[in-house]
């Protein structure tokens, strides 16, 4: 048989990878090609890259989806670092008899000479290089006969390289862009089901809190932690993405301390009519265009988070859970004391619902004895919370 061995860190594994593995497959006619994944020192981890287990499992979803491909655990097993030399005697062992094909990027390739026990390693496979840029052909011909004199086989295969790297690919999906053009659409779904590369947030969260400290004033911005901290603990009560609620939480008052003008100017800009009450209401209009601001500003690209900015002041007729969440974290945050608040915190333990209706109730009994208006959307929510409990 002729088997292939394909290493790296695969971190993650991309449509670079899976196009050279199926093209070594196809110009080198192996019955088999084995992914192994690099071991890595924990601590890597931490550093916005992905565990062993993760990368290993990303492989496999890719070697499942192809007919000869297999991923094997035994750097991640053995731990340390990855001598090429001992994966092969690994390797060896099993199949005694076969041909093995270890397939380079180039760079791996021109320091394979100070790979330990580099001519042992020459004995044992063929060395298979791919170019990473089509310039680099000539050198690659070159060295590849200067290590066949020193008794390597050499394969040079000429593949027309994709230019993925998977630095690119975490940055990508750190920024929020379009990735599917660079990973399996399964291999995306792994990872952001297990959030990896930082689309936990931890980063960004720290990163808002700075821009967010410099917007506000030190109680609104203790607050808005506050308010982050009480979304997070009714997110895990009633089963919302806790992420989402953070950051929504974190976000909710952010433009709260902008200039009246600038608030005019940015519905100006992004073209928001304003209704009579709101125009009349200023205390309205930092939901407005914190939104916007959340949205063109900060470039989050959540409708739900946004809406949940949004809403946060008046509540409206049909909220989302997330909505809900933030309405009524900002109403029973820990710096909160109003009349009332305590009663709205039992409510909100079991009924989120009742919570939001609760909550609208108390803003319209306060405006009323302001002689305030009411907004429309304030009144639809009292209603429609309401109207579930009489
Ligand atoms: O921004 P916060 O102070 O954390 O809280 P918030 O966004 O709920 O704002 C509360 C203020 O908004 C409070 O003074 C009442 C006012 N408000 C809420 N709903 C309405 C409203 N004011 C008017 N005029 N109409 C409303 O429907
Ligand atoms: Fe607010
Ligand atoms: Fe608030």
């Amino acid at each position: 048989m002729k088997i292939g061995i394909f290493g790296g860190s695969f971190d993650p594994i991309h449509n670079g990878h899976i196009n050279l593995a199926l093209s070594v497959i196809d110009m080198l006619t192996l019955n088999k090609l084995i992914i192994i994944p690099a071991s890595s020192p924990p601590h890597k981890e931490i550093s916005g890259l992905a565990s062993k287990n993760d990368r290993f499992n990303m492989c496999s979803i890719v070697a499942n989806c192809y007919d000869g491909m297999e991923v094997s655990c035994m750097e991640i097993k053995r731990g340390g670092k990855s001598y090429t030399i001992d994966t092969l005697k690994e390797i060896r062992s099993v199949y005694k008899d076969d041909e093995i094909y270890l397939i380079l990027g180039s760079d791996m390739f021109f320091s394979i000479k100070d790979f330990k026990c580099s001519s042992e390693i020459f004995k044992m496979c063929t060395l298979c290089v791919v170019p990473r840029r089509a310039q680099e052909t000539d050198c690659i011909r070159e060295y590849a006969s200067f290590l066949r004199n020193i008794g390597a086989s050499v394969v040079v295969l000429d593949i027309a390289p994709i230019e993925i790297s998977s630095t690119q690919v975490r940055e990508r999906l750190k920024s929020n862009r379009d990735i599917s053009k660079f990973l399996p659409g399964n291999v995306e779904q792994y990872i952001r089901e297990k959030r990896l590369y930082g689309l936990g947030g931890e980063y960004l969260i720290k990163e808002y809190k700075s821009i967010l400290s410099k917007l506000l004033d030190k109680n609104r911005y203790s607050h808005s932690i506050k308010v982050s901290e009480k979304a997070i603990y009714l997110a895990k009560k009633y089963g919302v993405d806790v992420r989402k609620a953070e950051l929504a939480g974190l976000l909710h008052d952010i433009t709260k301390q902008m200039p009246d003008k600038e608030h005019l100017i940015m519905f100006e800009k992004y073209n928001i009519k304003l209704s009579d009450i709101e125009l009349k209401n200023k205390k309205l209009w930092h939901a407005i265009s914190g939104a916007l601001y959340i949205k063109n500003i900060l470039k989050i690209d959540d409708e739900d988070i946004m809406n949940s900015v949004r809403y946060h002041t008046t509540g409206r007729e049909n909220m989302s859970e997330l909505e809900k969440i933030i309405f009524v974290a900002d109403f029973i945050s820990d710096d909160r004391v109003f009349n009332g608040v305590e009663t709205i915190r039992e409510i909100a333990e079991d009924n989120l619902d009742k919570a939001v209706a609760k909550g609208a109730s108390i803003t319209i009994v306060h405006l009323l004895e302001k002689n305030k208006l009411i907004d429309h959307n304030t009144l639809s929510a009292y209603n429609r919370y309401t109207s579930n409990f009489i």
